[in-house]
């Protein structure tokens, strides 16, 4: 099986960290391949950096061939329709899939992300997921996406101190990351605080595989309908 892993943002070194995380959880026969485009911003923070990315993504979705599945990995699920109407392979957002697997493990999660900008886009998803009821809240680390890059700031302190008000103040009982570049952070931060911590490059993983083996793909009517030839 092999799984195209987008990061829809142009840095190079979230790429290879999302691409890690993902092989860590993939099944021995499972490839993963991690791409980001060459053009668009360096980083998705609120709604115009999410515009700003989709020619990009949905450009290398578009002409990349041989995959079983495709993981969207944005924590915003950035262009995840748009990208189904390009395939009828499932196309996961990792979003989607993190709050999916919270769902199922704790009756109240909060969602801790990157900057406050980002906060309305993630609840916007939570409502047209029909999950804004299981989230206690959605809340800003102000840690900025690519202060996650670098290996000497205090980012992690500043999400482990935004996880302990989630547990303290909204009575939280699983925390999901909100961020693709936390990948490497969900292990530590839920052993440290004694509950379940999402990451959701690794939910999305897991997905892809079971829908793969399952047998289920994205329905071709409607909605997710291919664009006509002369559009793409
Ligand atoms: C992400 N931005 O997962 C989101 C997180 C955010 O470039 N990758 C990004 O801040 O919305």
């Amino acid at each position: 099986m092999r799984i195209l892993v987008v990061n829809p943002n142009t840095t190079a070194s979230m790429t290879e960290k999302i691409g890690a995380a993902a092989r860590r959880v993939a099944s021995p026969g499972t490839e993963i391949v991690a791409v980001n485009p060459a053009v668009g911003p360096a980083s998705i923070e609120g709604f115009y950096d999410e515009a700003m990315s989709l020619a990009g993504m949905l450009d290398v979705i578009g002409r990349t061939t041989g995959y079983d599945a495709v993981v969207i990995a944005c924590f915003d699920d950035t262009g995840l329709d748009a990208a189904r109407c390009l395939t009828d392979k499932p196309v996961i957002g990792i979003g989607e899939a993190a709050y999916h697997y919270a769902s199922m493990i704790a009756n109240k999660f909060s969602v801790v992300t990157t900057l406050g900008r980002s906060v309305p886009a993630l609840e916007h998803n939570l409502h047209r997921y029909g999950l804004m009821a299981r989230c206690a809240r959605v809340r800003s680390s102000e840690v900025a996406v690519l202060e996650l890059e670098h290996p000497g700031s205090d980012a992690c302190a500043r999400i482990s101190a935004e996880i302990g008000r989630a547990v303290a103040e909204d009575r939280a009982e699983a925390i999901v990351l909100g961020c693709a570049g936390m990948a490497d952070l969900a292990e530590s931060l839920g052993q440290e605080h004694g509950l379940p911590v999402l990451d959701g490059v690794t939910c999305a993983v897991g997905l892809a595989e079971s829908m793969v083996r399952l047998g289920i793909f994205t329905s071709r009517l409607g909605g997710y309908s291919p664009p006509p030839a002369h559009k793409r």
